[in-house]
């Protein structure tokens, strides 16, 4: 209760109230397709969590997006997020340790929640060359995946690159750059996306820690939750789609009339995630929302296979 209470007390010292913070647990709550009577349990996961698991972030090929997204995330507050519901042992970009103590730091956390800690990896494999193509700390991300990864409870790929290889893996792929489960021959949780949502990570976290057990999964390792649709059949200018009422140019009557965006390339219909309705940086807006078309980001080869960028397919 104490916890509950200072908890509270700490948001309301950023300007959130308390009923700020229920309105994203309900939104939380469908999000995950739970009923609205798991609201106060959601509120209770995130304000005064019982257990926090221990996680092991690590980097590979990537650009960082992904904790960029995810530090940009309103509730709960990354540094709520980072120390109170999980307990991040090892994290590159927002640890303090640097070099050899970093080094120590992993290994001493691996000994200790060995079996217990949620590795989460951003980033794509280079397989080629022994792992050649990427390192840390002289290592290569290969070497580190198959030491870290075989001794956690569950893996998280977060973001495009460390679900399909996205594009560190893109044409030619000199490094023979792989996803983290294709690297590894191993099943693994995918968030994708270039970023993925913030919401899909904290969804899947808060899954775990209310329920006991991870959300159910298509047969890519996708949260059904955030990916079992398309963009398209979620897509505010569907009904645009249906009366062919298509924008053709940026900037033209059509655009501001918020037209469906397909012939200037939108992938909406190829895509399956859930922008609509999550939307970006605390719900304000989505791609599609601020006129620019789907590209595709969380697809398998989306660097390859989306592209040219704005030509119909
Ligand atoms: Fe990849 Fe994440 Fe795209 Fe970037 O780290 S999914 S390049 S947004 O940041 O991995
Ligand atoms: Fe579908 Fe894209 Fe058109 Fe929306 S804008 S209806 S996602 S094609
Ligand atoms: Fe990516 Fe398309 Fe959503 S480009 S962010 S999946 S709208």
């Amino acid at each position: 209760m104490d916890s509950e209470k200072q908890f509270f007390e700490r948001l309301e010292c950023k300007g959130v109230s308390r009923r700020d913070f229920m309105k994203y647990c309900t939104f939380l709550t469908a999000t995950l397709g739970l009923s609205v009577s798991y609201v106060p349990k959601v509120a209770e996961v995130l304000a005064a969590p019982k257990q926090r698991p221990p996680v092991i972030w690590l980097h590979f090929g990537e650009c960082t997006g992904c904790s960029e997204a995810m530090l940009r995330t309103m509730y709960p507050y990354a540094d709520e997020l980072v120390l109170e519901i999980l307990s991040v042992e090892y994290h590159e970009t927002i640890m303090a340790a640097a070099g050899h103590q970093a080094e120590d730091q992993l290994h001493a956390a691996m000994k200790k929640y060995k079996g217990q800690f949620i590795c989460v990896v951003e980033g794509a494999i280079a397989t080629k060359f022994n792992g050649g193509y990427g390192k840390v700390a002289g290592r290569s991300f290969l070497e580190i995946a198959k030491e870290v990864i075989p001794q956690a409870a569950a893996t998280i790929g977060i973001g495009s690159c460390a679900t399909w290889g996205n594009i560190p893996a893109a044409a030619p792929n000199p490094g023979g750059y792989k996803g983290v489960g294709e690297a590894l021959g191993k099943k693994i949780i995918n968030i994708p996306g270039c970023p993925p949502n913030p919401i899909n990570l904290i969804g899947t976290i808060v899954n775990y820690l209310l329920l006991g057990k991870l959300p159910e999964l298509d047969e890519m390792g996708r949260p059904m939750f955030a990916y079992g649709k398309t963009i398209h059949d979620q897509c505010p200018r569907r009904s645009h789609f249906e009366n062919e009422e298509f924008v053709e140019e940026f900037g033209s009557e059509e655009a501001a009339l918020s037209y469906c965006l397909y012939k200037v390339g939108c992938r909406g219909p190829e895509t399956y995630n859930n922008c609509p309705v999550a939307k970006f940086n605390d719900g304000t807006s989505w791609p599609v929302e601020a006129g620019h078309p789907c590209i595709g980001c969380s697809e398998p080869g989306f660097w390859d296979k989306m592209t040219p960028f704005y030509e119909e397919f």
